[in-house]
């Protein structure tokens, strides 16, 4: 048994000299001193031993036990620093390099309009209201006040899904829906994404965002509409903006018009910005059709409203000098990272 046990300690001792990592280390520990150990084995035998011999084999083991365990904590000890060592040596940071340019996004042109305008009209006390973008076609056209034969219904304006269901043309269903759900006065706008079969150019696209308005309440007049678009568009451009209104007609306004700002490049002057005219066109705009406030369940003859909508591609590339629409959507870094 004493020749035994020592050997199993030279064993141990040399597997030891082989352990480069602390793992193995704790493997080595394992099959020596563990539970199924060498030496736990062999000393499973001490019963068979006489009485003379057991207390000096049991001191042995124990000194044999306590030689390998020092090995192992000085080993462990060694391992540990080495690992150490190697780390600080990995992570050690040269300070002088040069840091990694971490590319933050910015926001998209367009989100920056929309976001601007939305600030405008909240400051104005209007509430932000969002819609389904694939809408039934009673609320694209039919309550809007829209004829069953206008040209805006057939295929080549619109995106059909089914007979009655269409992506949405303009945002306006939104404020149809919000009409029937809630009573005046209303006071919102809904930003968002609208659908129309054009041609993509470098002022169309099938897919663009618009943004409308909408104000509802007793004694709501022309001069409210001029009023707050004015002060909208002094907001937007710049308080030395001028406003003016050209006669239009839209089904869903009555009367109706389409408004002008001053152009903010040339103050008025005439430049390329604004085709040597001064003016800029920003939106259409109308007191709601009495028709559109019956199909929403409001008696025209008590409450009143105006309504605006105007395309946000059309005011971002415009602010921004952008002479090309699909730059908007390419998604080329090179463009959107000006915006920074
Ligand atoms: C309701 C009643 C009336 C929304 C309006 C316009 C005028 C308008 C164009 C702007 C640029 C469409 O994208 S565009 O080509 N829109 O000029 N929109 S009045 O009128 C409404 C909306 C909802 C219930």
């Amino acid at each position: 048994m004493e020749l035994e046990i020592k050997l199993i300690r030279d064993h141990c001792l040399a597997d030891l000299n082989e352990v480069e990592e602390l793992k193995a280390l704790d493997n080595v520990r394992i099959k020596y001193l563990g539970k199924k150990g060498a030496l736990t084995i062999a000393l499973k035998g001490m019963g068979k031993l006489s009485s003379e011999e057991r207390p000096i084999i049991g001191k042995l083991a124990n000194e044999i036990r306590e030689e390998i365990e020092q090995n192992i904590t000085q080993q462990k000890q060694a391992l540990e620093q080495k690992e150490m060592e190697a780390q600080i040596r990995e992570e050690v940071i040269d300070v002088s390099l040069p840091g990694k340019k971490h590319l933050s996004g910015n926001l998209h042109p367009l989100t920056t309009t929309i976001n601007e305008l939305k600030e405008i009209f909240l400051g104005m006390g209007f509430t932000i209201e969002e819609g389904p973008e694939i809408e039934w076609t009673k609320y694209n056209f039919d309550y809007l006040n829209v004829p069953k034969e206008h040209s805006a219904r057939d295929l080549q304006d619109t995106f059909y899904y089914k007979d009655d269901i269409v992506l949405r043309t303009q945002t306006s269903p939104v404020q149809v829906r919000v009409m029937q759900e809630r009573k005046p006065p209303l006071r919102m706008i809904s930003p968002g994404r609208v659908y129309r079969t054009d041609e993509v150019d470098a002022t169309h696209s099938p897919v663009f965002h618009q943004m409308e308005g909408l104000v509802i309440d007793k004694g709501i007049t022309m001069g409210d509409l001029k009023g707050t678009l004015d002060l909208f568009a002094k907001k937007l451009f710049g308080e030395q903006t001028k406003t003016k209104f050209r006669p239009h007609q839209f089904y869903f306004t009555e009367p109706s018009a389409e408004m002008d700002v001053t152009c903010f490049k040339c103050g008025g002057v005439g430049c390329k910005v604004c085709s040597n005219t001064g003016w800029i066109e920003v939106l259409g705009c109308g007191m709601v059709h009495p028709n559109v406030l019956k199909a929403c369940g409001i008696d025209p003859d008590v409450y009143s409203g105006f309504a605006f909508g105007l395309g946000l591609d059309r005011i971002a590339i415009t602010k921004y000098g952008i002479t090309d629409l699909r730059l908007l959507f390419e998604n080329d870094l090179r463009f959107l990272s000006q915006f920074k």
